[in-house]
């Protein structure tokens, strides 16, 4: 018999972005509203700004920028995050990074599903941010026994989705209509759905606790709370979004605006209140809020040296701010944090020279036309003009950043200080396999760039 032919799972990985945002634009118009914003002001930028649109260009980027888009899911149990693993393992997704958020008052730690290869970033970059309930952070032992035994009722895959997991993972693949059917079915799991499995009394028990614990808990399925496109300049969209009807969360997260942008720039805005019926209540009175918009800039991947110092400054920022940053301090903490990331350096040379930052490199055309060079350092190398570089994006999260998203969708009321710490441990042991470091990729990617040029050069 003849092996089937599957298809690759960048590509299944590819279509299932398109589809969920399809249905995310058909369910919430708002997001429409903000990819055209997106979209408007990437377009602004390419036209204005020569050098960033010849940088995309080089990279690759160009290509990828209009698919490029992260999720969020918050699950409750281990095994809907075990089996979510297989679903995402389907479409060439891995979890990448732990993140904690319970300093920040959110009962939940998570990771990153996504690509790990460049070339599979390029096919698609997109990424769920995933987060586990930490159940075990409900004080009231009834409520939480309550809550677990909701949690236990529910599947959250369709019969026919499991089965093609499974049929997966025993292929090695899946063939084109079977990717087809996939995509289809596993949409199903990320569906809003506008009844509730508890009674409006439960629901508001579960809310008391904290807010996203009803999230959680009083649903059929982990919602998807929003899809968040790429632009190339976040203050402008900010800015922009109040003419638009889309009032945005009062300070961008992660680093000041800068020459060279670095990791993560976040904003997003407030989640809708959206009808709900409980199971006590024939039609929706009740309501619910949880899916909200978001927009990202992505800049370049920090080396763990990088990724100290910008973690110092940082702190050191928020240190003197003394408070959350919040619309009463924003311009405050704007001028901080410009202030105090003075210290980063922000020329691409020097955050190189001091290794704050992954590259990629590239033959140069006066390499390929000269003969071959005399030295063969990098250094040597790059000032003979025989490489040039451009940054590593950096694909991942930035957990004070997505604190900060998670809070302006919850509200003042939900800051609460948990005792405990991270546990990553729990959290791989929950997810069936340990999460993978997402250093140790970019230093992989870069390597792998170098060892290529110097295969050209013939070194
Ligand atoms: C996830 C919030 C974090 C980000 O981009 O950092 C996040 C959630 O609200 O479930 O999306
Ligand atoms: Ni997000």
């Amino acid at each position: 018999m003849n092996q089937p032919t599957f298809i690759s799972p960048d590509l299944i990985r590819q279509r299932f972005s398109r589809a969920m945002s399809d249905m995310y634009r058909e369910e919430v118009p708002l997001y429409g509203t903000l990819m055209e914003l997106v979209e408007q002001t990437n377009r602004q930028v390419l036209d204005s700004d020569p050098q960033i649109a010849r940088q995309l260009r080089s990279t690759g980027e160009i290509e990828r920028l209009d698919l490029e888009r992260h999720g969020a899911i918050r699950v409750g149990t281990a095994e809907e995050l075990a089996t979510l693993a297989r679903l995402f393992a389907v479409m060439g997704m891995q979890p990448v990074g732990y993140y904690d958020l319970t300093p920040a008052g959110v009962p939940v730690h998570s990771t990153a599903f996504r690509a790990v290869h460049e070339t599979a970033l390029q096919v698609s970059p997109f990424r769920v941010f995933t987060s586990l309930l930490r159940l075990e952070l409900i004080e009231n032992p009834e409520l939480r026994a309550f809550a677990q035994s909701v949690l236990e009722q529910r599947t959250i895959f369709t019969a026919s989705a499991l089965a093609l997991i499974e049929r997966a993972e025993a292929q090695g693949g899946l063939t084109e209509q079977e990717a087809d059917e996939f995509v289809e079915q596993a949409l199903e799991t990320f569906r809003w759905h506008h009844s509730a499995t508890v009674t409006a009394a439960q629901y508001q028990q579960l809310s008391a606790q904290h807010r996203l614990i009803a999230d959680v808990v009083a649903f059929k399925g982990p919602h998807i709370n929003h899809l968040t496109p790429r632009t190339l300049d976040i203050d402008i969209v900010q800015a922009q979004m109040p003419a638009h009807g889309i009032t945005p969360k009062a300070v961008i997260e992660g680093p000041p605006r800068r020459q060279c942008p670095i990791l993560l720039r976040q904003t997003s805005f407030k989640a809708l209140d959206e009808p709900i019926a409980f199971t006590d209540q024939a039609d929706p009175r009740g309501s619910h809020s949880a899916r909200f918009g978001e927009i990202e800039q992505r800049g370049a991947a920090l080396t763990p040296k990088g990724r100290a110092l910008y973690d110092q400054l940082l702190n050191a920022a928020r240190d003197e701010l003394g408070d959350f940053p919040n619309e009463g301090n924003a311009a405050r903490y704007n001028e901080l944090m410009t202030l105090h990331f003075k210290a980063f350096p922000d020329t691409w040379e020097g955050m190189r020279e001091q290794e704050l930052a992954f590259f990629r490199y590239f033959v140069t055309e006066k390499a390929v036309a000269a003969a071959k060079p005399e030295g063969s350092s990098v250094e040597a190398l790059l000032s003979a003009g025989y490489l040039r570089m451009e940054p590593l994006v950096y694909e991942d999260f930035l957990p004070v950043s997505a604190a900060g998203i998670f809070q302006s969708n919850l509200g003042d009321a939900a800051q609460t200080h948990y005792g405990v710490h991270s546990n990553q441990q729990a959290f791989e042991q929950a997810l069936g396999r340990s999460t993978i470091d997402e250093l140790q990729l970019y230093a992989e990617s870069q390597r792998r760039s170098l060892e290529q040029c110097f295969a050209e050069l013939g070194l």
